[in-house]
């Protein structure tokens, strides 16, 4: 008896520890990750985001508690899975969807290819085994999404400006029915995001609207038949920061949301947002949030009770599962690089080297500034607004004007970057700022002997300021600052943020640039 109770006791207080009132931090992925999508299978939950001109594509993220994230892939990992040429940071793809399908085990990602294609979708039995080869859907719009009962794929997304559905094969993307609009929100400017959920005996269909700025929102309406006629509740937007009560919130912008249910019954809300920073800019881009969601008596979801997100959070959350703290430094060396590091474009791979002394890019012509080739360029997101990034590298093999260095990278044609450039008999360092028709050399210094120098950007909500280091980074000498908010979204358009850039530029394809290390730390 006295086991029964302590083995009894120790099994409460197991499950209190595991499923309790919480306090979390939002973001929960913070940078570039936006259009978040979630399912669950058991106990592991699952995360996609919309990647855009960058490859791999499609971000996938693991998670035992929905707080604590690790990205364990990208779903989009060989070239036949997707083709970005001429992807730019306003093109690619484009929200994802994730799903598993309980009725045959399989999980699907379904996206867009606004840069050629179209909707797409593809599956696997494991998320972190590879996925297939796509399969192309006929329905057009963007934002697809898979809703499965019965055996049956019921397929949404937006053409012609409302929300359409039809059934298919997700397995040969061969349209089974034809295609019926189902709602086209209340009235706000760009009904996208659509996403179906059951229950009580109600359909659910859950929008975004009011574009993915500051106007954005997301809406909801319900019908007990899957074809409608759907009604739209009366209380929407159930998420907005679009009010008078948020306009001082350093959250803003929140929409594009999904809808996860835990195994004890409890739901959850994942939506992007933004953090505006130095005025109404962002940098980071769209990022990805976390908020409880409760239904009311009349059937309705209610988001953190009141609409909105904070910063801090407090909820009721199905598990508690930190991670182990990420290393600041990262050594390259013979491994392939980890799951965050992206390229511009579908990369040409002949132009990475793992070697031991790190990651070695062959400088082609393909510069920053190309639109539809791959420069040598491997980047990782900014994903703190106060945030040093510091590379070491050595430029050996140049001829006269070839250049390597760290960039702060929106696009082609946007960026802040500090390189080592070859001069005719010795090297500089040299910080420039490229923003359209406008490039600017801030300074060059020359640099003799130095085999190996450090260049850092200094981020934080007004400026960046670029630095080196001749000595190991004992001391680090600043060459100039410049606003950040020259390359925000709110300035430039597009639907990413910034990222780090490690390249080579090299006009007649000669140069090497070693890269040994990448240190990031936020302050
Ligand atoms: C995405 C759309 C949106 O397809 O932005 O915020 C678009 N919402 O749903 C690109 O991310």
């Amino acid at each position: 008896m006295k086991r029964f109770l302590l083995a009894f006791a120790f099994c409460l207080i197991a499950s209190l520890c595991l499923s309790a009132q919480r306090s979390y931090d939002n973001p929960i992925i913070s940078g570039c990750y936006p259009d978040p999508s979630i399912c669950r299978s058991g106990e592991d939950y699952y995360i996609v985001n919309s990647s855009f001109h960058y490859f791999p594509s499609v971000p996938l993220w693991h998670s035992r508690d929905l707080v604590h994230w690790e990205q364990i892939a990208n779903v989009l990992d060989r070239p036949s899975q997707v083709d970005l040429t001429g992807a730019m940071r306003y093109s690619g793809i484009y929200a994802p969807t994730i799903r598993f399908d309980e009725s045959d085990s399989t999980y699907y990602m379904v996206t867009t290819n606004v840069s050629g294609g179209g909707n797409f979708c593809v599956n696997t039995k494991d998320p972190r085994g590879g996925w297939s080869e796509p399969v192309f859907l006929e329905q057009g719009g963007i934002d697809p999404s898979f809703y499965f009962e019965d055996g049956v794929c019921y397929m949404v997304s937006n053409p012609d400006g409302c929300i359409y559905m039809c059934t298919i094969d997700p397995k040969t993307g061969k349209t089974l029915s034809q295609s019926k609009p189902l709602w086209g929100g209340t009235g706000g400017r760009y009904p996208e995001g659509p996403h179906i959920y059951k229950r009580g005996g109600w359909y659910y269909l859950m929008i975004s609207e009011g574009g993915t700025e500051y106007g954005h929102m997301v809406t909801i309406a319900r019908s007990r038949d899957i074809y409608g006629p759907y009604e739209a509740n009366p209380a929407n937007p159930i998420l907005t920061h679009r009010d008078q009560s948020t306009q001082s919130s350093p959250i803003q912008a929140t929409g594009h949301s999904d809808l996860v249910q835990a195994p004890d019954g409890s739901w959850y809300l994942v939506c992007l947002g933004i953090r505006p920073q130095a005025g109404q800019n962002h940098l980071l881009g769209r990022e990805t949030f976390l908020a409880p969601v409760q239904w009311g008596s009349d059937g309705w979801p209610i988001v953190n009770g009141t609409g909105t997100i904070d910063l801090k959070m407090s909820a009721h959350l199905p598990a508690w599962a930190p991670l182990p703290q990420e290393d600041s430094v990262e050594r390259f060396g013979e491994s392939l690089l980890g799951a965050q590091w992206v390229h511009v474009r579908n990369p040409h791979q002949e132009n990475y080297e793992h070697t031991s002394d790190g990651l070695r890019l062959h400088g082609t012509a393909a510069g920053l500034d190309s639109t539809d080739d791959s420069p040598s360029m491997v980047l990782r997101r900014q994903r703190d607004i106060n945030c040093d990034a510091t590379v070491c590298l050595s430029l050996t093999s140049a001829a006269k004007g070839d250049e390597a260095g760290l960039s702060v990278f929106l696009d082609a044609g946007k960026h802040y970057d500090i390189f080592l450039r070859k001069g005719l008999f010795s090297k500089k360092i040299v910080v420039r700022y490229r923003l359209d028709n406008l490039t600017h050399i801030e300074k060059e210094v020359r640099v003799r002997g130095a085999k190996e120098v450090l260049l850092r950007v200094h981020c934080e909500a007004e400026n960046y300021t670029f630095q080196y280091s001749l000595d190991k980074g004992a001391d680090f000498v600043s060459l100039g600052s410049m606003g950040t908010r020259y390359l925000s979204e709110e300035v430039q358009g597009g639907f990413t943020g910034c990222f780090f850039g490690l390249y080579c530029f090299s006009p007649r394809s000669q140069a090497l640039a070693t890269f040994r290390s990448f240190e990031y730390n936020r302050f």
